[in-house]
């Protein structure tokens, strides 16, 4: 890892702040990643099918999300019409990401001004990826990318990155039929902290993860079979807090979706049995 260091590159509503982790911060996050046991997801549900001249597909990455989880098959959240039952409890931040999401908060509040930051802004929600390569026999198939989109929870999103960098770029999209123009891009390395808001970076232009390189020699031990970890990065949103409830409240047809997947989750995860089988009041 390259020494300590802190450097600031702005321009406005994009911010990005070069190696951000201390050296004890970063074995401290490491550690707890190892603890881990992210799950892979598909797109769509019985409930939740594709549409039409759509498949269903697994995505490309295992996922692990805190604060509260957005299932694939449930949407995500996306206002101002879907946000009811999408966003269910999920486990809090570790200490060392709280320290992190603390540290943001305030470059956030300090950098970005009133009209950015919804009222009761707070990053609550993180969608952690998994970049890397799926193994199937002697096959090796790096999936190591994101495909163009936009984070629809409101106000500035913070990113933070570990491991091999990624290629990050910021596109204008004129529909599916052209190719998306690059505007911005820039590599996300071990430590990075990039922080986007405002009409430009999260209403305007797309976001993709364009590739991720295998030549910083970085690997992470997590327990997902048949996959090979060589970036993790943790993107932090705000869904406002009446939007996310107990699984146990989704509906009967979200439940019946998301159960796999709560099953496995609790399989490693107190939270997630508890979840499953919450305590009478
Ligand atoms: O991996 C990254 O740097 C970006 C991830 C991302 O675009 C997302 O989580 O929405």
């Amino acid at each position: 890892m390259r020494p300590f260091q802190k450097q600031t590159d702005s321009q406005q509503g994009l911010i990005l702040r070069k190696n951000d982790l201390s050296r004890d911060e970063r074995q401290q996050i490491v550690s707890w990643l190892e603890t881990l046991h992210p799950i892979w997801e598909e797109r769509y549900s019985k409930n939740n099918p594709p549409p039409t001249g759509q498949k269903q597909r697994t995505l490309l990455r295992p996922v692990y999300w805190l604060g509260n989880w957005q299932f694939a098959c449930l949407n995500y959240y996306h206002p101002p019409k879907g946000t009811e039952n999408r966003c269910i409890h999920a486990e809090p931040y570790p200490a060392p990401l709280a320290a992190v999401v603390q540290r943001a908060e305030q470059i956030v509040r300090s950098e970005f001004g009133k009209e950015d930051v919804p009222r009761g802004w707070h990053l609550n929600t993180c969608l952690i990826n998994f970049y890397g390569d799926r193994i199937e026999g002697d096959k090796r198939i790096d999936c190591a990318r994101v495909g163009e989109h936009k984070d629809f929870e409101l106000g500035p999103v913070v990113s933070l990155s570990l491991g091999e960098r990624a290629l990050f770029q910021f596109v204008k999209s004129d529909g599916h039929q052209k190719q998306s123009k690059v505007i911005i891009q820039q590599w996300l390395e071990d430590g990075d902290l990039q922080i986007f808001g405002g009409y430009r970076f999260k209403k305007q232009l797309f976001h993709r993860v364009q590739r991720v390189e295998t030549k910083g020699g970085h690997s992470f031990k997590l327990p997902v079979e048949g996959f090979e970890t060589r970036r993790i990065n943790f993107t932090f949103r705000y869904v406002p807090d009446e939007h996310i409830l107990p699984w146990s409240r989704l509906p009967d047809t979200a439940k019946e979706d998301t159960r796999p997947y709560m099953l496995r989750l609790a399989e490693k995860s107190k939270f997630f049995q508890e979840a499953l089988e919450p305590k009478p009041r």
